[in-house]
């Protein structure tokens, strides 16, 4: 059982939950979920200074300690949300009624709408404007217990405007209880302005925006679209050596509409995440569990796009790759913002368990943002916990549209 001597000072914690059954998501203790029962956690400095069995609790100064009784409810990580396109401005729901009428993604890409649409709007919104809008999607997130959510640039396709996005997204961490990551995905779509000339404005993402963005200490890791409608295996290459030359490291919309092998590129990079991989092969698979690349499900784009590849989930698991799931929160192909909804869709769909997917959206998401602090409840780790009315770790996945959080503690601190 957890249970580190170490940060044992009992009479110094900050707080004491007992009564709690605890899905700690923790490998290392050998029962579903890393589940312990009748269970008790300690918080002291933000972090988790004791975990475990309640009758194993050493004696602790009951009057200097303050309690909350968890009421014999569930204990989870709080959920991380790795891949978001969360600041954007725009609609794109007449482009929704287009492709019911059959006009396929592809097809309204190509004619100037899709991406290019929600860069016209968001290039013409203010800070302000843009903070408001993705404030409110944070917070959607956050009443359903994330407390860690990655997001990302790429509808502005210029350097003042994919900077424009990072600030507002670093301004939402500083300003908001959720810990907030950013990813300059400068190379999502090609602007209006570069048509034709995509390795000009590869250029530009490499030298202009990415030494804007690095010296603004905007960007926590790099992202690129590498597909037909996106960037090529040659220009992806291009934004991934710039990044690793920068520091920064890499991830990939892979795979997502045809097999580019971006995967593998990805990989050889030793990048942290394939995001969407529907078209993924063996090779890349291999490639991937080769590198500890993470990866990221994302059930909600291929529900919306009424894709019928589905991700290779045997070779995944067959590889030992860890699988993440995420809501990819963006106007044109995941306009579905709760991660508990991925949950249900990464079963429904992709036939995963619900320990897989309650997996999918704490240790491995963590992974798939290089953080080593959060994602499972162990002494040492980040006080990020979520509290819920269940009855098991397998209803978040089971039921919908009743909220079940309790309580969402980030870092020690109740909001
Ligand atoms: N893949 C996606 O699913 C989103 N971006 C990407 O590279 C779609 C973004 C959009 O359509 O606005
Ligand atoms: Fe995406």
């Amino acid at each position: 059982m957890t249970n580190v001597t170490a940060n044992n000072h009992c009479n110094e914690w900050d707080l004491l939950i007992t009564d709690a059954n605890i899905a700690t998501m923790d490998s290392n203790i050998d029962a579903p979920y890393g589940a312990i029962e009748h269970a008790a956690l300690a918080i002291k400095d933000g972090h988790i200074a004791w975990l475990g069995k309640q009758t194993e609790l050493p004696s602790f100064d009951a009057l200097a300690t303050p309690i909350i009784s968890a009421k014999g409810q569930w204990l989870t990580p709080g959920l991380i949300d790795c891949h978001t396109h969360l600041v954007f401005a725009g609609s794109r729901a007449e482009e929704f009624e287009q492709r019911l009428q059959g006009v396929s993604y592809e097809q309204i890409a190509a004619q100037g709408g899709g991406i290019a649409s929600t860069v016209t709007a968001t290039r013409a919104a203010d800070h302000e404007t843009l903070f408001v809008l993705a404030k409110d999607r944070l917070n959607a997130l956050y009443s359903e217990g994330v407390t860690t959510v990655e997001i990302k640039s790429g509808y502005g396709l210029d350097c003042e405007n994919e900077v424009k996005i990072l600030e507002v997204a670093r301004l939402l961490g500083e300003n908001h209880p959720v810990d907030v990551k950013t990813t300059f995905l400068g190379a999502h779509a090609l602007p209006p302005e570069y048509q034709g000339r995509s390795d000009e404005y590869i250029e530009l993402v490499c030298n202009g925006m990415l030494t804007q963005v690095v010296a603004g200490n905007l960007a926590d890791a790099v992202d690129v679209f590498c597909e037909n409608v996106g960037f090529s295996h040659a220009q992806t290459r291009r934004v991934f050596a710039a990044a690793t030359k920068h520091g920064l490291p890499v991830k990939c919309h892979a795979e997502q509409l045809s097999n580019q092998h971006g995967a593998e590129l990805v990989a050889e990079f030793k990048g942290l995440s394939a995001d969407h991989i529907e078209h993924l092969d063996e090779q890349g698979v291999k490639a991937m569990a080769a590198a500890g690349t993470v990866a990221v499900l994302l059930p909600g784009a291929f529900y919306f796009l009424r894709e019928t590849k589905q991700p290779p989930i045997a070779l995944l698991k067959q590889y030992n790759v860890p699988m993440a799931i995420s809501t990819d929160f963006n106007p044109g192909t995941s306009p579905l913002c709760s991660l508990q909804l991925m949950m249900n869709m990464g079963c429904t769909l992709f036939r995963l368990t619900p320990e897989e997917t309650l997996a999918g959206v704490t240790k491995n998401a963590a992974k798939a943002l290089g953080l080593s602090d959060r994602g499972v409840l162990k002494v040492g780790m980040r006080a990020d916990i979520a509290h819920w009315q269940i009855s098991h770790p397998a209803q978040l996945s089971y039921q919908l549209g009743v909220n079940k959080l309790l309580n969402l503690w980030v870092l020690g601190r109740l909001n």
